[in-house]
């Protein structure tokens, strides 16, 4: 019996010491401690041994049992050491190697915006013209047929450095100014920040962006701003926008309408997005005021024109589906990245 036990002990030992990963070593601790096993068959003949020898072969086979657990312990930290080690070298640092670059700013859902606007008009062969945020009320307001009793006009509306000077309220006084240098025709689109004394919530800001576009020539029709703002809602919200004109007022353009666009979310059947309704409204437009033309210095028995009005921050939060104005503010990272 000694003989057999220290037989299967060798041969644990010796297959055990084989094993180089912790499967294979499960598999020799199944075979001979297992309840299966080959140490658990010798204790199930036990029955074969003279009773009184029984105790001492019972020791034996514990001693064995001990030898080959303890056997088993040793190679499993071992493999485990070795595996560390391993897993250790595999994630070697190179600390020599340069660092990643962290992102410290991403191109913001406006300029992105923008430059879409902007692709779109310069490709119809529009110009792009800036101008001062800071501006006389005679550009701002005056030459734009803004009457003095006109509600825009109010100290609520419009922040006023002194009496003459105000923070633009659109970008209107920089085609005022373009109109007065007399080139003509004129073809422009004028971009940037306006202000108006408004509450911020997630719709409104005091401050926000606008592109404005003027085009004029001889014999402008409603039939070009028509074409015209058709191939740029295409162009911005997909080929199968449609367009509705619904007639408006502004002081600056007579005839004046708002724009619809269809849902490009729905196509126009009626969603969350769009209320319900089927339709967006993007943008204001007209034919310029002939008053305005003349303030202008523009024969408006010669010329006529049109002009229209968007809010970048509009198109921002409508093609990106932000749901709240203020986060184009905060310049998050972690929300900028996403466009
Ligand atoms: C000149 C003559 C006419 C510019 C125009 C609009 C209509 C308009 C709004 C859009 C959303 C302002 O940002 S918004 O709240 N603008 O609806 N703007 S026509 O008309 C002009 C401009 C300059 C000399």
């Amino acid at each position: 019996m000694k003989e057999k036990l220290e037989q299967i002990r060798d041969e644990a030992i010796a297959l055990a010491k084989k094993a180089s990963d912790m499967n294979t070593l499960n598999d020799v601790k199944v075979k001979y401690l297992g309840k299966k096993g080959e140490l658990t068959s010798v204790l199930k003949s036990m029955k074969d041994v003279p009773k009184e020898e029984r105790p001492k072969v019972g020791q034996m086979v514990n001693e064995t049992r001990e030898e080959i657990e303890n056997i088993l312990e040793e190679i499993k930290t071992s493999i485990e050491t070795e595996l560390r080690e391993a897993k250790l070298k595999e994630e070697v640092i190179d600390v020599t190697l340069p660092s990643k670059k962290n992102k410290i700013g991403h191109r913001h859902p406006n300029i992105i915006a923008l430059e879409e606007v902007e692709r779109i008009f310069v490709g119809m062969g529009y110009e792009v013209v800036e101008g001062p945020e800071v501006e006389y009320d005679l550009y701002n307001f005056e030459k734009l047929n803004i009457s003095a009793d006109h509600p825009a006009k109010d100290e609520q509306d419009t922040f006023y450095i002194n009496k003459d000077i105000v923070l633009r309220t659109q970008t209107s006084p920089v085609q005022a100014r373009v109109m007065e240098q007399g080139k003509l025709p004129i073809r422009m689109i004028a971009p940037g920040r306006v202000f108006r004394s408004d509450e911020v919530d997630a719709t409104h800001s005091p401050s926000f962006h606008q592109v404005e576009g003027l085009v004029i020539d001889k014999n402008i029709s409603f039939a070009d701003l028509k074409g015209t703002l058709e191939i740029f809602a295409k162009e911005l919200f997909g080929e199968n926008t449609k367009t509705k004109f619904r007639p408006h007022h502004f002081p600056f353009t007579e005839p004046s309408a708002e724009v619809d666009v269809t849902c490009f979310k729905c196509g126009g059947k009626g969603c969350r997005f769009c209320k319900g309704s089927g339709w967006i409204e993007i943008l204001g437009c007209g034919m310029v005021h002939p008053h305005v033309l003349e303030m202008c210095g523009i024969d408006p028995k010669e010329y006529t024109g049109f002009a229209f009005g968007v809010g970048l921050e509009r198109i921002a939060l409508l093609k990106y589906e932000i749901d709240d104005m203020r986060l184009l503010y905060e310049n998050d990272i972690r929300f900028l990245k996403q466009f």
